[in-house]
């Protein structure tokens, strides 16, 4: 792409003058950015356009990744270190005084999701990308992503995420590869020359107009597609002939009813109000999703009867479940493919993933969804799907794992979704187990369909472009390889008795931290001390996540310190930052307190900066790529059986912080894989939370007035020792103690204290510290996205993968 940095910035300088007509250094930064962004995409489109050849003449299967969420965040950096560019543009940027990472900070972070959801898909896409499977995600170009949060007198207030304001570089719209989505009308079944048609008459048409965004493997070789699609009028709406008639208003009403379904991402708490779109939306990217690749399949050449052979579905939680009922249908209603062979091919087809444990998730009020056709037909009798063990009645062919009814398709159960989350949650279990509890009808039926894949993160995202002062060190000790094989990370254990190299690691931490502090101090205000612990909370708040539980923690601290100024041995910094979902009072009043408590202490002279408490708003991908380098300890602390996985976890321990956490979700495997000495484990196991809770949990009261120290804490919520309204927090204390404190944070405060005081005390053996940090970053190999791919990839999409740790270029 570019010889060399003198190349580059030869090619940089001419290119705005052609675009421009103003020399470099006449430009301002805005424009410099533009200028280089749109450099690298004119290259990278020929590369993009050899990746699309090489696939179609290999003629591999390709994996279509369905998901209502892609949490992509910046990609300038991403592309650059993929296509082998980075310091080559780094350092011509720099002669010419510029700062690469600057620059890259006029990009608008994607934030089409939720959370760690969201995440996931963009870090499999990442390493679909990187080991060389055709993979595709399929998802909706929101025109709002997730909402931007600004905290305004300790509370959270949301603001539109207008991320295309300025518009965004890397995607290409391609109008003449639109589709027509369908809504409502009715559906004739009519034979024609002993055929059964089907007619779709009456419907709204609706024009999906795709988006692609290219994703880049490292190594270059790869670059696969994002594909968004938008909804458009079929029409344009200022047909004459509503305007003749004076009905502009009308036409205007229907531009934006169709507009509306992609207009915006719905948060997780999504209210009845907007259920009724929010299926419009699973539909629209289904159904646009579905059209594109059987058609394209059909053009080529392909014959259905070998689809699945050569089209692998995922589809990412229950969100785009859809696209079993409409892949049924496009096979049968526009293919006159049989039921049974359609059955077939949709089964062999489509894979799903569930990333949630409440039981309520995933269900559907028949009162918005009337089934039209293929959706309910595995439904009706006669037409269960096609189980193993020939013909004659069920209970002859499958024994004991018979049950009548046999599963169903949930279309019901609309009323119990709306019940308060932790009600639901008292239900559940822990999400291994769901093929005993949520799932044991298809489990018994179908147990080969089961299987369990730990989740992993981009460890190319999250520790070489988040990290280069470590990523640099770790190349310095033991080569790149690392980069293409994360499990050779492992190499680095070898260095645990190496002191010079625990300092250089306890050296990159601090610089780190430096960083951290200074973009804190940035957009807060606060100063904090790189010298102090750095104890970092980071995630959506949620009652289940607990930053409850950290704040008590953090009272009980203060008053500890308030009592005996010598209590600490250094100085500690608690860092806090995610959003609440704009409907959840009580997540909301958790932001309140934190900022509360952070006015108390940050406040407060007498305590000279020995604690700072920080919340730092707007979390995103790209707070998290500063956060996560700079962490000595991870806040991971669920309620157990709570937290599916969690992967912020591993992002962490990729960056050397050392988990302080339930043994909940992912932590579990932490634990397995660091080992128990270089993990602070703590707290309920998930059975034993789940026994509480077949036993109607346990009595907070009594423990609250059996326990001093519990006692006065969780009374500073309400006895007017924190600033404010004395009764703006009642909610939390009336949570704790008359609901019974749902999620245990009183129950296991002491257990937490005192993993929390191993962790503190363990810090100050330096040499330590930096040895169970470095066994952190060694183990940390397994939690690579690439190795949850390969394991998808081997096990269920049965695709190859052409990279397999070596590097490509
Ligand atoms: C629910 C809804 C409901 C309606 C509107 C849109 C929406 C979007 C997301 C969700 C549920 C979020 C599910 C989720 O993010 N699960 C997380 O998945 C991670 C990746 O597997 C996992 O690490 C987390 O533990 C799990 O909470």
């Amino acid at each position: 792409m570019f010889k060399d940095k003198d190349d580059f910035i030869a090619a940089y300088k001419t290119a705005f003058v052609e675009e421009s007509g103003n020399a470099f250094e006449d430009s301002d930064m805005e424009r410099r950015y533009y200028i280089l962004v749109n450099m690298i995409r004119e290259r990278l489109s020929q590369d993009w356009l050899k990746s699309r050849e090489r696939f179609r003449e290999n003629g591999h299967k390709q994996v279509f990744y369905f998901s209502m969420e892609f949490l992509m965040g910046k990609l300038l950096v991403d592309y650059l270190l993929g296509l082998g560019l980075y310091d080559t543009v780094a350092e011509g940027l720099a002669e010419l005084g510029l700062d690469l990472q600057e620059l890259a900070a006029y990009e608008s972070d994607a934030g089409l999701g939720n959370g760690g959801l969201g995440r996931l898909a963009a870090c499999f896409l990442d390493s679909m990308a990187y080991l060389g499977i055709p993979g595709n995600g399929n998802g909706i170009r929101y025109r709002y992503g997730f909402f931007k949060q600004k905290i305004i007198d300790g509370f959270q207030a949301e603001m539109p995420d207008n991320w295309l304001i300025n518009g965004y570089p890397w995607e290409i719209r391609k109008p003449e590869k639109s589709v027509i989505v369908r809504y409502k009308g009715t559906v004739k079944e009519k034979w024609v020359d002993g055929h059964l048609t089907v007619v779709h008459e009456g419907y709204e048409p609706v024009r999906a107009v795709p988006y692609d965004v290219p994703v880049i493997g490292f190594g270059g070789k790869t670059i696969n597609n994002l594909r968004l699609w938008s909804a458009e009028p079929v029409n344009e709406v200022f047909d004459l002939s509503s305007f003749n008639r004076g009905e502009l208003s009308l036409a205007i009403r229907s531009r934006s009813e169709v507009e509306a379904i992609s207009y915006i991402l719905y948060p997780e708490d999504s209210s009845p109000a907007g259920r009724e779109l929010r299926l419009k939306q699973e539909y629209f990217f289904v159904a646009a999703g579905i059209q594109n690749i059987v058609s394209t399949f059909i053009k080529r050449g392909g014959d259905l009867a070998h689809f699945s052979r050569k089209i692998a579905i995922h589809i990412n939680d229950t969100h785009p479940a859809l696209a079993i009922p409409e892949l049924m249908r496009v096979l049968m209603d526009e293919n006159g493919v049989p039921w049974n062979r359609a059955w077939e091919t949709t089964v062999q087809t489509m894979s799903y993933t569930n990333h949630t444990i409440p039981a309520g998730a995933g269900k559907m009020g028949r009162s918005l969804f009337r089934p039209p056709a293929a959706a309910d037909l595995p439904n009706r009798a006669g037409n269960r799907p096609p189980l193993p063990g020939g013909t004659g009645h069920p209970r002859r062919r499958w024994g004991e794992r018979y049950r009548d009814p046999a599963p169903r398709f949930r279309l019901d159960g609309e009323p119990r979704r709306y019940r308060q989350p932790f009600r639901q949650w008292r239900r559940q279990t822990a999400h291994r187990d769901l093929k005993n509890t949520v799932l044991k009808d298809f489990y018994r039926i179908f147990p080969d369909r089961f299987s369990n894949k730990t989740n992993g993160v981009s460890h190319r995202r999250f520790l070489l472009k988040a990290n280069p002062k470590l990523s640099a060190l770790i190349g310095r000790t033991i080569g790149e390889g690392w980069l293409y094989r994360p499990q050779d990370l492992i190499k680095l254990k070898d260095r645990a008795g190496d002191a010079i190299f625990l300092t250089e690691l306890a050296a990159v931490k601090y610089e780190n931290k430096c960083r951290l502090a200074r973009h804190i101090f940035e957009r807060t205000g606060t100063t904090v001390d790189p010298n102090s612990i750095f104890d970092v909370h980071i995630k959506r708040i949620h009652a289940y996540k607990r930053q409850l539980l950290n704040v008590l923690k953090i009272m009980a601290l203060y008053d500890a310190v308030k009592e005996n100024p010598d209590a600490l041995a250094r100085p500690l910094t608690f860092l806090f930052a995610g959003k609440a979902a704009s409907g959840y009072h009580y997540a909301k009043t958790i932001i309140k307190l934190i900022n509360t408590v952070a006015e108390q202490i940050n406040g407060d002279a007498a305590i000279d900066g020995r604690l700072k408490v920080v919340f730092l708003e707007d979390f995103n991908v790209s707070a998290s790529e500063i956060i996560c380098p700079a962490t000595d300890i991870s806040e991971q602390i669920s309620t157990a059986s709570k937290e599916a996985s969690g992967t912020g976890n591993m992002k962490f321990m990729f960056n050397g912080a050392v988990t302080l956490g339930t043994m909940d979700g992912a932590n579990v495997e932490i634990h397995d894989i660091v080992g128990p000495e270089n993990m602070f484990a703590f707290g309920l196991s998930a059975q034993e939370v789940l026994h509480l809770y077949r036993h109607g949990g346990y009595c907070s009261w009594d423990l609250y007035h059996s326990d001093p120290l519990l006692r006065t804490i969780v009374d500073h919520l309400i006895d007017g020792s924190l600033p404010g309204d004395r009764s703006q927090f009642c909610a939390v204390y009336d949570d704790l103690l008359r609901d019974n404190d749902p999620f245990f944070t009183l129950k296991d405060f002491h257990s937490y204290l005192d993993a929390w005081k191993r962790a503190a005390a363990a810090y100050e053996d330096r040499e330590k510290w930096q040895r169970i940090s470095l066994y952190n970053i060694a183990a940390a190999g397994y939690f690579s996205s690439d190795r949850t791919i390969k394991e998808y990839a081997d096990e269920i999409w049965h695709t190859p993968y052409t990279n397999n740790g070596t590097p490509e270029r």
